[in-house]
C-alpha cells in the first residue's frame, strides 16, 4: 500500500512536471484535442489543422476561401453564438485567421474582426553560417542542421526530431503573420548556392511553405568566381550574367517558390559591384534581372560604409552612397536599410535613407537579436524602440520589414525567457505597426506565462520601462557606440585600436575632451542634420531644440551646459546612469515578489523564474559595470564629482 502511495505520488510529479513550462512551446497553444474537433469544417489546408487539433470550443468554425475576400493575407472573422466563419482569398489568408482565433481562444475574448497586414514582406533574416554559428546569435548554435539532412539519390532526408523543430518554427512564425525568411548570414558563403546546400534549403523550403512562409537566401556577391571559378563577378559581364541567370533558373527548377536573394556588397569586406567600380544599381540590377522572370525580388542593403566615402561621418554615408542611385533600380529592387543611420545602437535617430530615397522601394532591418542591447542576457522588450522608429517613418511608405532573428537551438529558443517577447513583438508589429508595445506585451505574457493579473500588470510594465532603463544604463541622451570592441558587450568608453578603422572605435563615437562629449553633427559639423527632412532637419540641428535623448548624437556639448531640468550635462549623464541602474534593481524586485504566483502557474517548477532571475541578476551587476566605467571615464574629462 505504502509502495503504491509513494508510485502515485512520484507518477503526479512527473505529470506535473511534463506539463511545466520550459519555454520550448514559445507563446503556442500546447494541448492538442485528443481527437480531432468535430466542428471545425472547410477544404483541406494547414489552417483546418490546426485548427481541428487546438480549437477548444463548441461553436462550429467554418473555414470559406472566397476569391472576393480581401486581397493577399487579409482575411474577415464572422462570430456569433452560432457559428464562427474565417473568410479570405488565399489559404495563407485562412491560416492567419486561425491562428488568430486559436489567440483570441487563449485569450479568452473570440470577437468579430477584419484584417489586413501592413506589410507584405514579413521576413526574418537569420545571420546563420554553414558551420552551425550564428553571427550575434546568444541562444545556441543554428537551428539548421545541415549535417543531420543527408542526401539519398535525388532527396533530401532530414532527421524526424529536425523535421518536427523546423515545423514548430515555421508554426511559431505563422502564428505572428511572418512569411517568409532569409536562412543564411549576409555574410554569406558562396557555399549556399552549391548543389548540395541548395537541395537542403529546398527541403527546409518545403517544410515552411504549408505555413505560409517563403524561403530566400543571402547570396555572396563573387559566387561565381567561388563556385566555378569565373575570372570576375563584375555586373556588366555577360559570362557572370549568365552565371547568374542559371544559377537563378536552377533554384526555381527546385523552388518555385523561392522569393529571392537579400545581399550586403561592399560592406565590411564583403565582395560587390564596387570590386570593378559598378555601382550598387548596377550589381542589384544583374540579380534583378535573372529574378524577375520567376517573380523574385532583390533585397539590396543601405549598410554600406568605409567603402567609396571614407573619412566622412560614418552615419553620412549610406545616404552619400545611395541617394545618387535612386531611381537607377529594376522594380523587383528594394533597398534594405537598418532603423538607425549607425547600427543597431540601444537610441538612434531614423535613418535619413528613408527620407532621401524616393523612388526605390524601401523595407526597414530591425534587429531582434540583441547585439547592442544586452544580448540574451538582459531583459530589454524592443517593441517601444521599434514604435519610436514607426512615429518617424511612415508604415506606408515601406515595402517591407525585416528583423535580424534570436533564434538558436537552446531549449527556449531565444536564451532569454522575455527575449521571446522580442521576436513575438517583431511579427505582430509587422502586421500591425499601429498596434500598442503594452497591448502587445500583455498579449505576450498571457500567452506565454499566466492569465493572472498580479503577474500580468507589473511585468508589463517592467517590459515597458526595460528599453528607455537600457538606454540609461548603456548610452544616455544620445551617446552611441562605446561598447567593447567585437562582441558588443560591456562598456568600453576609452575604446581606441589604431590597427582598426577609426570607425569602429568608442572614442570617434563619443568625442568627450576638456570642454565637453557629444559628436558634432550640425551644421557646424559633420552636416548629417542636413540628411533630414523638415522639421527634423532643424530641429536636430539647433542645440536648444534638439531633444536630449538625442542630443550628444548631433552635438558636442559643454559638461555645464544647462539642461531642461535645470541640471548641468554632467549632472545630467549622471542622473541618468542612476535611473538605468536603480531600474534595473526595480525589476529584480517585482520578479521576486512574482516567484510564488510564477511556480503555482509552472505547476511547481522553479525553472522559467529561475532562469530569469539569474540573468536578472547579472543585468544588474552589469548595468553598474556601464554606469563606474562610464562616469569614471567621462568623469576624467568634466573633473566634476559623480554625486553631485
Ligand atoms: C552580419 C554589424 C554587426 C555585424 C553584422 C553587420 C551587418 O556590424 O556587428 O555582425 O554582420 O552589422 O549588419 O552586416
Amino acid at each position: 500500500m505504502k509502495r503504491l502511495f509513494l508510485f502515485l505520488l512520484v507518477a503526479c510529479h512527473l505529470m506535473l512536471v511534463a506539463k511545466a513550462n520550459d519555454g520550448s512551446s514559445l507563446w503556442l497553444p500546447t494541448e492538442r484535442n485528443a481527437t480531432p474537433s468535430k466542428v471545425v469544417k472547410g477544404s483541406k489546408c494547414k489552417a483546418l489543422e490546426e485548427l481541428k487539433n487546438f480549437y477548444k470550443g463548441s461553436t462550429p468554425v467554418l473555414l470559406r476561401l472566397d476569391k472576393k475576400a480581401g486581397a493577399g493575407d487579409a482575411f474577415r472573422i464572422a462570430a456569433d453564438t452560432q457559428q464562427i466563419t474565417l473568410t479570405a482569398s488565399t489559404t495563407s489568408g485562412l491560416l492567419y485567421a486561425a491562428y488568430d482565433l486559436l489567440r483570441m481562444q487563449q485569450l479568452g475574448d473570440i470577437r468579430s474582426k477584419e484584417e489586413q497586414p501592413a506589410f507584405d514582406l514579413r521576413l526574418l533574416n537569420h545571420w546563420d553560417n554553414l558551420d552551425g554559428s550564428v553571427e550575434r546569435g546568444y541562444a545556441g548554435k543554428s537551428i539548421w542542421k545541415w549535417d543531420d539532412m543527408q542526401i539519398v539519390g535525388k532527396n533530401v532526408s532530414i532527421a524526424p526530431e529536425l523535421q518536427q523543430h523546423i515545423c514548430d518554427y515555421a508554426r511559431a512564425n505563422a502564428s505572428i503573420g511572418i512569411n517568409g525568411i532569409v536562412i543564411n548570414n549576409v555574410n554569406a558563403s558562396p557555399k549556399m548556392l552549391s548543389d548540395e546546400i541548395l537541395r537542403k534549403v529546398k527541403a527546409i523550403g518545403d517544410l515552411l511553405e504549408p505555413y505560409g512562409i517563403r524561403t530566400y537566401l543571402s547570396i555572396n556577391f563573387a559566387s561565381p568566381m567561388a563556385l566555378d571559378s569565373l575570372p570576375t563577378a563584375d555586373p556588366l559581364d555577360s559570362q557572370v550574367r549568365l552565371w547568374w541567370q542559371k544559377k537563378v533558373d536552377e533554384i526555381y527548377r527546385l523552388m518555385p517558390h523561392f522569393g529571392g536573394f537579400l545581399v550586403k556588397a561592399n560592406s565590411e569586406g564583403q565582395p560587390g559591384p564596387g570590386d570593378y567600380h559598378r555601382t550598387h544599381a548596377d550589381g542589384a540590377n544583374m540579380l534583378a534581372d535573372a529574378l524577375q522572370p520567376h517573380g523574385g525580388i532583390v533585397m539590396w542593403r543601405c549598410f554600406v560604409y568605409g567603402a567609396n566615402h571614407k573619412g566622412e561621418d560614418r552615419v553620412k554615408q549610406a545616404v552619400s552612397e545611395f541617394q545618387p542611385l535612386d531611381g537607377q533600380f529594376r522594380e523587383n529592387v528594394i533597398l534594405q536599410t537598418k532603423n538607425g543611420p549607425l547600427d543597431f545602437q540601444p537610441r538612434e535617430p531614423y535613418s535619413p535613407v528613408f527620407d532621401q530615397i524616393k523612388k526605390t522601394p524601401n523595407m526597414v532591418e530591425l534587429q531582434i537579436t540583441q547585439e547592442y542591447t544586452g544580448q540574451s542576457r538582459h531583459l530589454v522588450y524592443l517593441a517601444p524602440m521599434w514604435k519610436e522608429f514607426f512615429s518617424y517613418v511612415e508604415p506606408a511608405r515601406l515595402r517591407g520589414i525585416a528583423g535580424v532573428a534570436n533564434i538558436g537551438d537552446d531549449t527556449n529558443w531565444c536564451g532569454h525567457h522575455f527575449s521571446q517577447a522580442n521576436w513575438y513583438a517583431f511579427g505582430r508589429l509587422a502586421w500591425n505597426p499601429q498596434l500598442t508595445s503594452e497591448a502587445i506585451a500583455r498579449e505576450w505574457l498571457q500567452l506565454t506565462f499566466t492569465h493572472d493579473e498580479n503577474f500580468v500588470r507589473p511585468m508589463t510594465e517592467v517590459m515597458l520601462a526595460s528599453h528607455e532603463a537600457c538606454v540609461d544604463y548603456m548610452m544616455p541622451l544620445g551617446l552611441h557606440h562605446i561598447f567593447q570592441f567585437d562582441h558588443h558587450y560591456g562598456p568600453d568608453p576609452a575604446g581606441f585600436k589604431p590597427e582598426y578603422p577609426l570607425e569602429w572605435c568608442p572614442v570617434y563615437y563619443h568625442q568627450a575632451d576638456t570642454l565637453g562629449i557629444g559628436f558634432n553633427r550640425s551644421s557646424t559639423g559633420t552636416n548629417a542634420t542636413s540628411q533630414y527632412r523638415e522639421p527634423y532637419c532643424s530641429q536636430y540641428d539647433n542645440l536648444a531644440a534638439c531633444p536630449e535623448n538625442l542630443l550628444l548624437w548631433f552635438h558636442h556639448v559643454p559638461w555645464d551646459y544647462q539642461m531642461k531640468s535645470g541640471r548641468t550635462l554632467w549632472q545630467e549623464l549622471c542622473a541618468h546612469y542612476d535611473r538605468g541602474v536603480a531600474e534595473v534593481d526595480r525589476f529584480h524586485n517585482v520578479w521576486q515578489q512574482l516567484r510564488p504566483l510564477l511556480l503555482r502557474a509552472d505547476h511547481n517548477d522553479p525553472r522559467r523564474w529561475q532562469e530569469v532571475e539569474e540573468r536578472l541578476l547579472h543585468q544588474q551587476e552589469n548595468a553598474r559595470e556601464w554606469r563606474q566605467t562610464c562616469l569614471d571615464y567621462f568623469g576624467s574629462f568634466s573633473r566634476m564629482p559623480q554625486n553631485q
